[in-house]
C-alpha cells in the first residue's frame, strides 16, 4: 500500500521515443518544479528521489529491419533498466513512483513491480488504449503499444522487457477514460475481455461507481494495484501541456475524486504519472495537476 509507515522512491524517466514527438521527455522535470517531493512531505512521507534514467537522443529511428517500431533498441533498453530499478526500490520497502516521460516506459515499471508480486492488477488511466501491436498500429509509435505489451502481445523485444510472459491478466486490467481507439484495438479489447470504461460507461454511471467497479476488478485475486495514469486522460481543457489531446475527457475534478477513491481502497502499491508536454503546456499546469493528483492518491484530503 501507498502508506504513510512507507516510503516513496521518485524516479525520472526522460524519455520521448515512444511518443515521436519531442517534449514528453521534459515531463519529470516540469513535475518536480510544480514541487512534489515537498507536498509528499508534507503529507508525512519520507520521500527518496533517485533522479533520472538517462536516455539516449537517437539520430534516427533505431529499429529491427522491415519493422515500424520506431526506436525500439533504445526504448528496449531504457525500459529494461527502469525495470530493474523499480524491482529494487521495492527490496528497500519503498513504493515507486515513478514520472514520464512518454507512455511506453510502463511496460518498464509493470515488469519491475511485478517481481515483487505475485500477480498485479493494473488501472489505466488514458484517452487511448495502447493496446496496438506492430501489426495494428497506425503510427509504429510504442507509446500506443505499451498495455498490449504488457498483456504479452507484440514484438518479442517489447514483450521479454524485464521479463518474459504476460505480466498483467486481461482480468485484472481495466480501462478508465478511452475517447480514441483505433479498429484494431477495439478488436482487441472485445477478445481479451478487458473491462474498458470509455466517456461513456464515465457519464452514464458517474466516476464513483466506475472507480468501485474498476477497483474491484483490478483488485480481486491480486496482490497488488499498479496505476498507469496517462494525464491526456483528464480533458485537454485542464490539462493542455500532453501530446496527443482528445477532448471530451475527465475532469481535473473528476481526475481528483478517482485519487481519493484510489488512497481511500488502499489497493494501490505503485504508480507512474506520464505523457505530461512541457513544451505545449501552458504555464506549467499539467505537472500542476499531476501533482494535485498525485498528492490525492497518498492520502492528501481537503479537510
Ligand atoms: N492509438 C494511436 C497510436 O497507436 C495513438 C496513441 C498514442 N497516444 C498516447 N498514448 N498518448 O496513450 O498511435
Ligand atoms: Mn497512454
Ligand atoms: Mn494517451
Ligand atoms: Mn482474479
Amino acid at each position: 500500500q501507498l502508506r504513510k509507515n512507507r516510503g516513496i522512491s521518485i524516479l525520472g524517466v526522460p524519455m520521448d521515443l515512444g511518443a515521436d514527438r519531442r517534449g514528453v521527455d521534459m515531463g519529470p522535470s516540469a513535475i518536480r518544479c510544480a514541487g512534489l517531493q515537498q507536498r509528499l512531505e508534507e503529507l508525512g512521507y519520507a520521500v527518496r528521489d533517485d533522479g533520472d534514467l538517462i536516455v539516449r537522443r537517437a539520430k534516427g529511428y533505431d529499429s529491427v529491419p522491415e519493422s515500424n517500431l520506431k526506436y525500439l533498441y533504445e526504448i528496449t533498453r531504457v525500459t529494461g533498466e527502469l525495470a530493474e530499478a523499480v524491482a529494487e526500490m521495492d527490496v528497500r520497502e519503498n513504493s515507486p513512483l515513478v514520472l514520464g516521460g512518454d507512455h511506453s516506459i510502463a511496460i518498464g515499471t509493470v515488469s519491475g513491480v511485478i517481481r515483487r508480486r505475485s500477480s498485479l492488477g493494473v488501472i489505466w488511466y488514458d484517452a487511448h488504449g495502447d493496446v496496438n501491436t506492430a501489426e495494428t498500429s497506425p503510427s509504429g509509435n510504442i507509446h500506443g503499444m505499451a498495455l498490449a505489451a504488457i498483456l504479452g502481445y507484440g514484438h518479442p523485444h517489447l514483450t521479454n522487457i524485464g521479463g518474459s510472459g504476460p505480466r498483467v491478466r486481461p482480468e485484472h486490467t481495466v480501462i478508465v477514460g478511452a475517447r480514441s481507439l483505433d479498429p484494431g484495438e477495439k478488436r482487441f479489447l472485445k477478445e481479451k475481455g478487458i473491462a474498458v470504461y470509455t466517456m461513456h460507461e464515465i457519464d452514464r454511471l458517474g466516476i464513483s461507481r466506475v472507480m468501485e467497479q474498476a477497483i474491484e476488478r483490478a483488485s480481486k485475486g491480486t496482490d497488488g494495484v499498479h496505476l498507469s495514469f496517462d494525464l491526456d486522460g483528464v480533458d485537454p481543457d485542464d490539462a493542455p501541456g500532453v501530446g496527443t489531446p482528445i477532448p471530451a475527457g475527465i475532469s481535473l475534478r473528476e481526475s481528483l475524486l478517482v485519487a481519493e477513491l484510489l488512497a481511500e481502497s488502499g489497493v494501490v502499491t505503485s504508480a507512474e504519472f506520464v505523457e505530461v508536454n512541457p513544451a505545449l503546456d501552458e504555464r506549467n499546469k499539467t505537472a500542476r495537476a499531476a501533482v494535485e493528483l498525485i498528492a490525492a492518491l497518498m492520502g492528501e484530503t481537503i479537510l
